[in-house]
């Protein structure tokens, strides 16, 4: 069997939601970063799409992390990401969908704040606002059980985590000058979501690379 190869940009939340996965699953990877939004050329080539993740099995390419997840699942052997059921799934791709439709846009717009060099004070305010309505439904989830759809991980607690692991980390444990840490300085949980924040570092423990954002 050829290792699994993960082309990725730390610290995305959507590739890291893909290095927890695999990890979680157990599978051995080699990582290439891509450090930046340039020099895409050879992702482009081998997907036709410049983003990451992407992750290469042999002479198979995945793009999308919603789409190597379910890859990963349907592949390979290790605890499932997704469920047997089909209530149990439709749950699972409803909080894959606040991640992609709520969290994504949210954090992107901080993102852009940020790569723009640029401090806008009604970002940051909109933005941590954002994330403070979106994390009252994750609190109400696990005011019920240990993981957003049960007792265990699945791949709706790796879709979200990674975006709330920004704004309830400590800049100071980010590389200097980082993306993390520009991020991690202006977005904050506060002090409420006192449960989100202890389930964020259960999932985040499985990121084998890194901690710090
Ligand atoms: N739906 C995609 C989103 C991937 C995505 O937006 N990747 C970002 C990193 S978070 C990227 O590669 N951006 C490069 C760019 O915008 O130039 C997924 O889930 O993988």
């Amino acid at each position: 069997m050829t290792k699994l190869v993960l082309h990725t940009l730390p610290p995305s939340p959507f590739n890291t939601k893909v290095r927890l996965a695999l990890s979680f699953k157990g599978l051995d990877y080699d990582t290439v970063e891509v450090h930046g939004f340039d020099g895409r050329e050879a992702i482009v080539e081998a997907t036709g799409q410049p983003l990451t993740p992407v992750i290469v099995d042999g002479d198979r390419k995945v793009f999308d992390s919603f789409a190597i997840l379910r890859y990963l699942d349907a592949n390979f052997d290790g605890p499932r990401l997704y469920s047997n059921t089909r209530e149990g799934m439709r749950e699972i791709e409803r909080w894959e969908d606040l991640s992609r439709n709520g969290y994504g846009p949210a954090l992107g717009l901080m993102l852009n704040m940020v790569i723009s060099g640029e401090q806008n004070a009604d970002t940051i305010t909109l933005v941590n606002k954002l994330f403070d309505q979106l994390t009252v439904r994750v609190e109400q989830a696990l005011e019920k059980n240990a993981f957003l759809t049960g007792d265990a991980i699945t791949a709706a607690d790796l879709a979200i985590a990674p975006f709330i692991h920004f704004a309830s980390s400590d800049p100071e444990s980010s590389p200097e000058k980082s993306l993390g840490r520009a991020v991690s300085t202006v977005l904050h949980l506060g002090a409420r979501h006192a449960r989100t924040r202890a389930w964020v570092e259960r999932v985040m423990a499985y990121d084998r690379t890194a901690s710090a954002v």
